[in-house]
C-alpha cells in the first residue's frame, strides 16, 4: 500500500531547518567533512558542497541515523552519501575516509591551511614546491610570508586551539571597554558561532556600530588605537568600507561584504578571564593569542549585518538560495532586493528579513546547519 506522506517533511533549505549545536550524527557528518575538504582542495566544487548539504541535513535531525533506510525521505542525500552512510553503519568507519586522512597530501594541504592566512591556493603552491611540513616552509629562503602568515606562524599553538565561551566573555569585555571608551552609545554585539551557542569557537565575532549613521566610520580605526595602546594588539589587518549603497545584493553566494572589518589576534591576560585560561600541559604562560573579528556597518544596515554574520555558513548560503529561486529576491550581508517589486526592502531587526522571506523565525541558536 502507498505510505501516507510525511507529516514534518525536512525542507532542502537549511533556513528552513532548526539546527541546534547537539549533532546527533557526528560520526556521518565528520566523514562527509573529511570528503568535502578533499573535494575542495581539488577543487571539485559541486562534490564538495554535495557533502555539506548532506552533512547539514543530518545535523538538524532529532536523533542518530540507525539505517540508511530510515533516510529515502531526507533531501540531499545521493547515493555517494548514502554508500558512506552504510559503509559507517556496517564497520564503524568509512574506508573511503581513511584513504583520505592517510594521503600525504591531504593531510600536508590541511597542516598548511590551519595556519591564519594561509588559503587552499597557497597552500597547494607550497606543496607543489616540495614543502611537506612548517618548518620546510620556514627554511624556504625563496617563500615570501606576508603579514598574516608570519603572525599566523608566530601564534600558531594559540591560535590554532579553540576559543573557549569564559575566554570569549573576556574578550567581549576589552571590547566593550574600548568601544565605549571612544564612542558612550556604541552598539556592541556578539555575532557568529557564539551567537549561535557554541562551547567553542575558532575566533570571536563582533558588531561595532553607532546610532548616528556615518559616526561609525572612524570607530574601528580608534578602537584599534585604543587596543594598540594598551598593548592588547598583536596583529591587525583593517580594511576599509567598500560599500555602496546603490549596489544590487551579489548573486553570488561569497562570504566577504563591503562593511568597514578588521581581522585581529589579541593578547588575552588569565586574569582577564574567569576561571583561567585553558592552556595546554607544561605552557606556564599568563597569556594567550585569540583571534577576533570585528565588522562595522552602518546602523541601517545592522539586522543584515547580523544576519549574515550570525552563520553558520550553509545556514547563510541556503538563505539566499530560498530568497533567489523560491522568492525571486536577492539577499546578502548588506540588503534584501525584491526582483518582482524592484525594490529594497528595509529591516531594523532580524525578523524583519525573515518576515519579508516569508520564512518562520529561527533563533541563532537554532542555526548551527
Ligand atoms: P567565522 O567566524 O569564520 O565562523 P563561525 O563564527 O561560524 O565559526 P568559528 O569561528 O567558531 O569557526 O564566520 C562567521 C560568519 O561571518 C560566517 O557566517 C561568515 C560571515 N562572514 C561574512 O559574512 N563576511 C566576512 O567578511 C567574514 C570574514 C565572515
Ligand atoms: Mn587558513
Ligand atoms: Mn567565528
Ligand atoms: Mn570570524
Amino acid at each position: 500500500a502507498p505510505k501516507a506522506a510525511p507529516v514534518n517533511k525536512v525542507s532542502q533549505y537549511a533556513c528552513q531547518r532548526r539546527t541546534t549545536t547537539e549533532n546527533y550524527n557526528k560520526i556521518f557528518t565528520d566523514a562527509f567533512e573529511v570528503l568535502a575538504e578533499n573535494y575542495e582542495f581539488n577543487d571539485i566544487e559541486g562534490r564538495c558542497l554535495a557533502f555539506r548539504r548532506a552533512a547539514s541535513v543530518l545535523k538538524s535531525l532529532p536523533s542518530a541515523v540507525q539505517c540508511v533506510e530510515a533516510t529515502q525521505d531526507l533531501p540531499c542525500l545521493g547515493e555517494h552519501t548514502k554508500a558512506v552512510m552504510k559503509e559507517i553503519l556496517q564497520y564503524g568507519r568509512s574506508f573511503e575516509v581513511e584513504k583520505i586522512l592517510s594521503d600525504l597530501r591531504c593531510q600536508t594541504l590541511k597542516l598548511f591551511t590551519s595556519v591564519f592566512g594561509v588559503g587552499p591556493k597557497t597552500a597547494e603552491k607550497w606543496y607543489r614546491r616540495g614543502l611537506r611540513s612548517f618548518s620546510d616552509v620556514l627554511a624556504e629562503p625563496s617563500i615570501h610570508l606576508n603579514r598574516m602568515q608570519q603572525s599566523g606562524f608566530l601564534h600558531y599553538g594559540d591560535i590554532s586551539r579553540a576559543v573557549s565561551k569564559a575566554e570569549a566573555q573576556a574578550v567581549g569585555n576589552i571590547i566593550d571597554e574600548a568601544v565605549h571608551v571612544i564612542t558612550p552609545n556604541a552598539i556592541l554585539a556578539l555575532t557568529g558561532g557564539f551567537r549561535r551557542g557554541k562551547d567553542f569557537g575558532h575566533d570571536v565575532d563582533f558588531i561595532v556600530t553607532t546610532p548616528e549613521l556615518g559616526q561609525e566610520e572612524s570607530l574601528l580605526i580608534d578602537v584599534i588605537d585604543y587596543l594598540k595602546k594598551q598593548g592588547l594588539l598583536l596583529f591587525t589587518d583593517h580594511q576599509a568600507s567598500t560599500f555602496d549603497i546603490s549596489k544590487l545584493p551579489s548573486h553570488k553566494f561569497e562570504a566577504m561584504d563591503h562593511f568597514a572589518k578588521c581581522f585581529l589576534i589579541l593578547r588575552l591576560e588569565s586574569s582577564q578571564v574567569e576561571g583561567g585560561l585553558q592552556r595546554s600541559e607544561g605552557d606556564s604562560r599568563n597569556w594567550r593569542a585569540v583571534r577576533v573579528d570585528l565588522v562595522s556597518p552602518p546602523m541601517d544596515r545592522y539586522a543584515f549585518t547580523q544576519l549574515g554574520w550570525t552563520g553558520s555558513r550553509m545556514f547563510e548560503r541556503d538563505l539566499r538560495r530560498f530568497a533567489r529561486l523560491e522568492r525571486q529576491m536577492l539577499l546578502d550581508n548588506h540588503a534584501l532586493y525584491d526582483k518582482t517589486k524592484k525594490e529594497f526592502l528595509t529591516a531594523t531587526t532580524e525578523k524583519d528579513i525573515f518576515d519579508h522571506l516569508g520564512l518562520e523565525y529561527i533563533e541563532p541558536w537554532q542555526r548551527n546547519a
